[in-house]
């Protein structure tokens, strides 16, 4: 039997190319979108979708129910900076909704769960380079508490009710087709839209802030990649530190630099500094490569070059 699955946070920023990918993989019919409101009307046209609030435990049943689905991905939270301004909100969230599908799944009503952490659950007391798997984790924001928090509980889950979950630490992760909301690394992807409408960017991090970032289409994979792998290689049921590059405003405007040459950068650093200062630079993601064979193909010049060229044709 196909498997059936359900995106719960469907139009957002990762939760729309998964979806496109998804369906492109598994058949159009077998992933059901879903999310607070109609707000990615590409998401919403392009197979069937429905209104969930990931707060909502019963709306998530009953469509869980209704669709026969076997696999949720749940892709809804409140990143770090909006976080900082609603705290309550972003546990509140956060929380609720890893909750509500961990206890489905815990029921036997769902067989798999996807949940992504982050690179936010690693404080300013953790060592910074190649940040390992295992290290001190004292994150200094609500994003990145409920993130480690949240890895805890998916441990626990599999640990005593033998729960299917999997999970990620994602870096910055830049795209063109859906705008981020509320991240610290979304500079990472303002840049490329000044960067061609005004050929100038003023970021809200210094110019020397190293911070680990992915392209989408490597976290799609990575992703799809872990869900696919055979139980037995997921050795990590907390969350598998995941990387790619690392960079600096300041090396990014100068890869941009060989596109727009007359592109500028400057700086004035606002309190996502702060969450940016306590993040690592790098991550050790020797584990993720060992276990399921997780490997990135986009490099910084890769990166930008396909920003470039996709938003200079989106944004004309
Ligand atoms: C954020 O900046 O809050 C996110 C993240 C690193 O999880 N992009």
């Amino acid at each position: 039997m196909t498997s059936k699955i359900l995106i719960i946070g469907a139009c957002g920023q990762i939760g729309s190319e998964l979806t496109a990918k998804l369906r492109s993989e598994v058949g159009i019919d077998n992933v059901i979108a879903s999310d607070i409101s109609k707000s990615n009307l590409e998401v919403v046209n392009s197979g069937p979708f429905e209104i969930i609030d990931a707060k909502d435990f019963a709306a998530i049943k009953n469509n869980v129910v209704k669709h026969d689905v076997d696999t949720v991905y749940l892709m809804a939270a409140m990143l770090s900076a909006t976080g900082e301004k609603y705290p309550e909100k972003a546990w509140d969230l956060n929380m609720t909704s890893l909750f509500n599908v961990l206890n489905l799944a815990k029921e036997k009503i769902i067989k798999k769960v996807f949940w992504p952490s982050s690179i936010a659950v690693f404080g300013s007391t953790t060592p910074k380079k190649n940040t390992p798997q295992y290290t001190i984790m004292e994150p200094t924001t609500v994003y990145g508490i409920t993130k480690q928090v949240g890895e805890r509980w998916c441990e626990y889950y599999f640990k005593n009710y033998g729960v299917d979950v999997r999970s990620v630490r994602y870096p910055g992760i830049i795209s063109w087709k859906t705008l981020p909301g509320g991240g610290t690394t979304d500079y990472a992807i303002d840049i490329f839209h000044k960067a061609i409408s005004e050929k100038h960017y003023n970021c809200f991090l210094k110019e020397d802030t190293e911070l680990p970032m992915m392209f989408m289409d490597d976290a799609i994979n990575a992703t799809i990649g872990l869900m696919n792998a055979k139980s037995k290689d997921v050795q990590i049921r907390s969350s598998y530190n995941l990387a790619a590059i690392s960079f600096t405003p300041k090396q990014l405007t100068e890869c941009i630099k060989k596109y727009i040459p007359e592109f500028t950068l400057s700086s004035n650093p606002d309190f996502r500094q702060k969450i940016a200062d306590s993040w690592p630079n790098s991550i050790d993601d020797t584990q993720a490569r060992n276990d399921w064979n997780w490997q990135h193909k986009f490099d910084l010049d890769a990166i930008a070059k396909t920003m470039i060229e996709q938003l200079s044709k989106k944004l004309v």
